[in-house]
Order: structure tokens, then sequence, then C-alpha cells
């Protein structure tokens, strides 16, 4: 094993393949199921080409975000309040919107609830909509191959943030290209959003969180800014990439042991309920990510409050009966089976 493989998720050399009822084959067809046929006939690796304007941006990113800290406590608590809710914000425009929705498919949503996720979404500022999600498709359809975009058997610095600052692998543009997006295309929100994404981002994402404490409370922007916008974006980010690196290497595989995605609950606490990677890996299309609902699970909640409220419906689900059978056949034995 290489020094980067001695840090890397081990790659089981076969995977389990899945009866038609895990892989969820009664839904609207998302091609976000694991296929196997691609490992091993992974080219020679090409060249790393680094971006260097995207390490410029990052690096300014975070060591702005490390002066927010400084200033927390000479912020009013009504800006740690608000950052709180932007952070809470932000991160279901992310879990709700292009993860459980959009990418998998695993409920429906009304109009009005797919434009909150949209702004939402522009909030969390993680690329658009369709290109998370054709991002986050090709990842499970090529998990930990050259054709994975974050690939974590490339490393935990890799899958984190590194992915985000080089070209990407030839083959995560060739089978993403292949993959069946018809379903985005034809979401008018989406491709709204696609169209004024900068716009939107610089709204959303930097103009709000600055100016509505500034203006409401009398915050000082420089508080405003380095806080509500920058240490808060940045920690959105560096919480959704922690599922890419962490999830995929620390943490037990009660579901299948042959893939690496793991549970990881300080995962699923900061990411407010996607850190049961093993289960969403196993079964992608549950609108849960979880078999424990509502815990560690703040973004189950919400769709169950927008079940509630009329603005959500058909939430996919496993039955446990499928559950224990599938741990039975394929976990590592690490959780309780009843
Ligand atoms: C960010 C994303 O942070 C984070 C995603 C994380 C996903 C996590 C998933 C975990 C589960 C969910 C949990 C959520 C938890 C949330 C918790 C919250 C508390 N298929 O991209 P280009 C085409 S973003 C098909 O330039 P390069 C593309 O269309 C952060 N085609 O590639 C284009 O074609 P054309 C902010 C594809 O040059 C061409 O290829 N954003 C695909 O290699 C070139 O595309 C940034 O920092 C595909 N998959 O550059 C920006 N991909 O020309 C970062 C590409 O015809 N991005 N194509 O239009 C970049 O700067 C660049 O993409 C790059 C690669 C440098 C990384
Ligand atoms: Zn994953
Ligand atoms: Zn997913």
């Amino acid at each position: 094993m290489t020094n980067r493989g001695a840090h890397a998720a081990e790659v089981c050399a076969k995977k389990a393949s899945p009866t038609a009822e895990e892989a969820g084959a009664d839904r609207v067809m998302t091609d976000d199921v694991f296929d196997d046929s691609y490992r091993g006939k992974e080219g020679p690796k090409p060249p790393r080409r680094i971006v260097w304007r995207n390490v410029i941006l990052m690096s300014f990113l975070h060591l702005s975000a490390l002066y927010g800290i400084v200033l927390i406590p000479s912020a009013m608590y009504l800006t740690w309040a608000w950052s709180g809710l932007y952070f809470l914000m932000s991160a279901l425009g992310v879990t709700a919107g292009a993860h459980r929705l959009w990418s998998h498919r695993t409920y429906k949503a009304k109009l009005p609830l797919r434009v909150f996720l949209t702004f939402a979404n522009s909030m969390a500022f993680q690329n658009d909509i369709f290109e998370w999600a054709r991002d986050h498709r090709v990842h499970h359809k090529y998990s930990e191959t050259d054709a994975d975009p974050h690939n974590a058997t490339r490393g935990f610095f890799f899958s984190h943030i590194g992915w985000l600052l080089l070209r990407k692998h030839p083959d995560v543009i060739e089978k993403g290209k292949r993959l069946d997006l018809s379903d985005l295309k034809a979401d008018k929100v989406i491709m709204f959003q696609r169209r004024f994404y900068k716009t939107s981002v610089i709204v959303m994402c930097f103009f709000i969180p600055t100016v509505v404490p500034w203006y409401f409370w009398g915050e000082s922007l420089s508080n405003a800014y380095f806080i509500s916008a920058i240490l808060r974006y940045a920690l959105v980010l560096n919480a959704t990439w922690l599922i890419n690196s962490a999830a995929h290497m620390f943490g037990n595989r009660p579901y299948d042991k042959t893939i690496n995605p793991r549970e990881n609950r300080l995962v699923a606490f900061s990411a407010i309920g996607e850190g049961f990677h093993n289960y969403h890996h196993t079964f992608p299309f549950d609108y849960s990510a979880s078999e424990f609902g509502c815990g560690y699970n703040l973004t189950t909640s919400f769709i169950d409050l927008m079940c509630f409220l009329g603005l959500a419906a058909d939430c996919k689900q496993v039955s446990k009966e499928v559950i224990l059978a599938r741990k039975q056949r394929t976990g590592d034995g690490s959780h309780r089976t009843g």
C-alpha cells in the first residue's frame, strides 16, 4: 500500500449486489445505484492539474473564517442566533434539497417548498443544484473509483477539499455524461437557479447574511460579514465535506461491509442527519438516510414537518424486514439487529 493509500479507505474487491427491493426498483429512476462494472477497468492516472485560483480562494475563505472566530465574542447575541439559523437554512438547502430531493428523489416536494430549498441552496454556495446532483449521482454509481469526483481511496485531503482544487479525472466527466439527468433538466426551478446562479449566490450567501444584522439590530458590518456570511459558509462547507472524507473512512458498516461508506454519528450531528453513510449508500432512496428516523437527523424532522404542512409527500422508506435481512446478509455484525 502506498503512503497515500495507507490513510485511504480500503476498497473491497467484490461488492454485494442488492436485490431489486433493496435497490428501490419501484421508484422513479435516478441513476444513483452502485455499478461495479467499471471497477478494475480504470486506465492510467493522468497528471494532477492544480487549479491555483481555487487554492487561493479556498485559502482566503478559511483564513477569513478564522478571523470570524476571533470576532465571535464581540458580536451581539442576535448575530449569533442569526448565524445559527442561517447555517441551518443553508444546510437544509443541501440536505433536504440538493441531496435527498434532487439527487435521490426520496420524496416529492410542491413548488413553494422547491422554491424555498432553491434559495436555501444558494445560501450554501456548493455549485448549482444541477451540477451538485450530477456529481453526487456519479459519486454513488461509481463510488471509490476514478469516476467518483471525490474518490475516498485518494486520501482524506483529496476527498475533503482537494477534489475542488484539481481538474476532474476525465472519467468523472465521461461517466457523468452518460447519466440520466432528464428529471433535473425538466425541473424549471433547478434550471432557473442554474441560469442566475452567480447572482443568487452573491445575494443569498454573502449579501443578506451581512446586511440583515447590520440593518435590523445595528451589528457592525465587519462582524456580520465575517461571522454570519464567511464563517457560517465555511462551516457548512466543511460539515458537508466531512461526509465525503470522514464518513467514507471512520465508523462501522452494519448494512454492507463490502462498501467503504461508514456510520459516523459525529458527522451525522454536524451535517444534520447525513452521517449514516453506510446506510445511505446501501439504501440511497430512503428519505431519512438512516433507519433511526429523527435521531441525530434534523433533516428528517424538517421533511416530516413539510409533509405535515402538505408541502411534501411520497417519502420513500425501507421496511424494517428488508433492513434486517440486509444486515444479516452483508453487514459487519456491529449493529443491534432487532
Ligand atoms: C462544494 C460541493 O463544496 C460540495 C459537494 C459535496 C457533496 C457531498 C455529498 C455528501 C452527501 C450529502 C450530504 C450533505 C450534507 C450537508 C451538510 C450541511 C451542514 N458529469 O467542473 P468543470 C463537465 S462546491 C458530466 O469545470 P474541471 C462540465 O459540464 C464549493 N459532466 O471541470 C463541463 O462541461 P462543459 C464552491 C461533467 O475543469 C466540463 O465537464 N465551488 C461532470 O475539471 C468541465 O467541468 C467551488 O469551489 C460530471 N460529473 O474543473 C467550485 N463534471 O464545458 C469548484 C464536469 O461542456 N469547482 N462535467 O460545460 C471547480 O472550480 C471545478 O469544477 C474544478 C474542476 C476545478 C473542481
Ligand atoms: Zn458517499
Ligand atoms: Zn447521496
